[in-house]
């Protein structure tokens, strides 16, 4: 029998997060490499598969429409046209294809494609991840049977921040999404976003939420907010890049074994703020010039980041172990010395 983890506290984590930067970093890369290869990372793609017109008030985003931005919703896409952009990120190097729609909850009549949609890129041999809102426990079992790998579902701040971002639903309710998935077998998916005017004291309680789940999350995205126009965060005051970098290493050094992702928001970064974030524990990103519906970088210049940093896409066969093994742009660059 395994032995139940301790949970975190709230001092043990502040206590970390507050290390001299070198002491924090020295860490968060030594509990890394314990568990991963520190120089790889997984390249997840995202597709919208239902956008605009949201319930939800979320005050980052342009998706809802009790915000000023005025983004037109649109009807769920096609099955076929989803499994089709699928496999080009399956080519192009992406082994994670996450799906996301603006919805508060699907509609049970939507369910047989969201089902075909699962089943068609898993036959690509890409692993799935959905994005849906809260799920009914009937939801859940459709999508556990579908052979859905992850679901993203996040708290994206602390308990006492949450109601100054969100209104319509509670925390609560988001960490109940989150325990049902998990208790039905599905992979859990949930993080947060940084630089909506909270405290550090938010971010670090962010953290301990997550890490004391039944078990944490076994994917943690972080993302930088990414300022809509329109939103009552269009004029956030940027998050500090330091400060930034230190939540992904408390996040590693608290969820040794969960990928770290560097999602929303990498095209405002340097590629010097994404390197310190690869040596403070983030190994996974998302790749392709579109996230949702906003921009991030293209596939060129995140191929020179990896190549400058000698970062390889993780589980895709390596050309200097194995002949035969499938073309990447990272790969070419590589061989260029660029
Ligand atoms: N509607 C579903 C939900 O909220 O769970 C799924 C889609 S929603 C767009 C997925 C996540 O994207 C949000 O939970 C939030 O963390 C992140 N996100 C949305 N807009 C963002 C922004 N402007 N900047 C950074 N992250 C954002
Ligand atoms: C997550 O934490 N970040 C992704 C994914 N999970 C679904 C979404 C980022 C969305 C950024 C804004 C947009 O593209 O609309
Ligand atoms: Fe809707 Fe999700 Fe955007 Fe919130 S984050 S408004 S739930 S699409």
């Amino acid at each position: 029998m395994t032995e139940p983890a301790t949970a975190w506290t709230r001092a043990r984590a502040q206590e970390i997060h507050d290390k001299p930067f070198m002491d924090l970093l020295f860490e968060a890369q030594t509990v890394h490499r314990a568990h991963f290869d520190p120089n790889r990372v997984q390249m997840s793609k995202l597709l919208s598969i239902k956008t605009g017109g949201c319930a939800e008030d979320c005050a980052y985003c342009a998706q809802s429409a009790r915000n000023g931005a005025q983004m037109p919703a649109s009807k769920l896409i096609e099955v076929e046209r989803v499994i089709a952009e699928a496999r080009k990120a399956r080519d192009e190097g992406a082994t994670r294809y996450c799906m996301g729609a603006a919805w508060r909850e699907p509609k049970d009549r939507d369910m047989e494609a969201i089902v075909a949609m699962v089943e068609g890129v898993r036959a690509l041999g890409l692993e799935t991840c959905m994005t849906l809102g809260m799920l009914s426990d009937g939801q859940v079992t459709q999508l556990r049977s579908a052979g859905l790998d992850y679901y993203n579902h996040n708290i994206d701040t602390s308990e006492r921040f949450y109601p100054e971002v969100v209104t319509t639903r509670s925390f609560a309710e988001r960490i109940d999404t989150l325990e049902r998935v998990r208790a039905a077998g599905i992979k859990v998916c949930s993080g947060g976003i940084l630089g909506m005017g909270e405290e550090a004291d938010d971010r670090i309680d962010m953290l301990v939420t997550l890490a004391n789940l039944v078990e944490p999350p076994d994917s943690v995205p972080v993302n930088m907010l990414m300022p809509q126009a329109d939103t009552p965060l269009a004029d956030a005051e940027p998050i500090d890049p330091i400060a930034f970098v230190r939540v992904i290493a408390l996040a590693r050094i608290m969820m040794p074994r969960a990928h770290v992702r560097l999602s929303a928001g990498r095209s405002a970064m340097s590629d010097e703020m994404q390197a310190l974030c690869f040596l403070a524990g983030a190994n996974s990103i998302f790749v392709g010039d579109r996230l949702l519906t906003a921009g991030n970088p293209d596939t060129d210049r995140d191929a020179q980041l990896f190549a400058r940093l000698g970062i390889r896409a993780e589980g895709r066969a390596d050309p200097a172990d194995a002949a035969g093994a499938p073309p990447c742009p990272g790969d070419a660059l590589q061989a260029a010395g660029r």
